[in-house]
């Protein structure tokens, strides 16, 4: 139980920087097939129509591979968050956090009373009810790991106070709704948004919390925000790999027969 998890944010403790694989696809072979490759599976329910089901199935795959499985959710709602982690997630992602008052309401949302309010079933993870209640309790409120996304102005002004919260365990950075939140959707080289992502770097490192960063499969600005300072990378989705691939090889082998 959350052996995955704790060897994650022990990785991350030693320094090490971990790199992790979207999953958008419904079939649980794309979680058993990318395991091997990465140091986590991060499951997108925010851009897609990943259905509950496929959720579950895709849990059950990165179980089997004991890889640590985040789930990034629709929103901060309690039921997206408690449905989530009653499947069997390591952890959870939330989107477009804009207010302090919202991040502590998620970090409730993942530990038990009496330090949160998270809602008592926890069938898959307590192996459909073998493991008795406490133990589960104590090692589901040391090990969930909950991470909350710097993306929006609103969060960017209130980052001191959000990295304060007891019990939060990372920030994520998406640079991308975050150039939008910034009035420049797109670009995020431009001066106004390098700097907020600095900033919020440099705020929760002195709080002690890690970093982790949203983006496309382009490896060389996953090295460019390690360089700044980000401890863990979703590195692209799934379909990007098979398309990014394809076209790359296609074009190479027409260009050789033409030469
Ligand atoms: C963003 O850049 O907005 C993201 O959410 C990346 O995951
Ligand atoms: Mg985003």
């Amino acid at each position: 139980m959350f052996q995955a998890i704790a060897q994650f944010r022990q990785r991350l403790q030693q320094g090490e920087f971990l790199i992790g694989a979207a999953v958008t696809i419904t079939d649980p072979r794309v979680s058993e097939a990318l395991a091997d490759s990465v140091d986590f599976l991060w499951y997108d329910m925010e851009h897609t129509t990943l259905s509950p089901e496929a959720l579950a199935a895709h849990l059950i795959a990165a179980r089997g591979k004991n890889k640590a499985a985040l789930v990034r959710v629709q929103s901060s709602a309690t039921p997206f968050i408690k449905s989530v982690l009653d499947a069997g997630a390591d952890g959870i992602v939330v989107p477009q956090v804009t207010s302090v008052e919202e991040v502590q309401s998620i970090v409730d949302d993942c530990r038990y009373p009496p330090t949160g309010r998270r809602g008592f079933g926890p069938l898959v993870p307590t192996n459909y009810g073998r493991i008795g209640d406490l133990p589960y309790i104590e090692a589901a409120d040391a090990n969930i790991f909950a991470a909350v996304m710097i993306e929006t102005a609103a969060a960017v002004e209130a980052i001191e106070q959000i990295v304060a919260i007891d019990g939060l365990d990372s920030i994520v950075i998406g640079p991308w709704d975050l150039s939008g939140s910034l009035g420049h959707l797109g670009q995020v080289d431009h001066p106004s948004v390098v700097e907020a992502i600095e900033h919020v770097i440099a705020t929760t490192h002195n709080a002690g919390k890690f970093v982790g960063s949203g983006m496309p499969a382009a490896p060389n600005f996953a090295y460019t925000q390690a360089r700044r300072g980000v401890h863990w990378a979703q590195l692209g989705v799934d379909c990007s790999y098979l398309t990014q691939f394809m076209d790359q090889a296609v074009t190479d082998i027409r260009q050789k027969l033409a030469d």
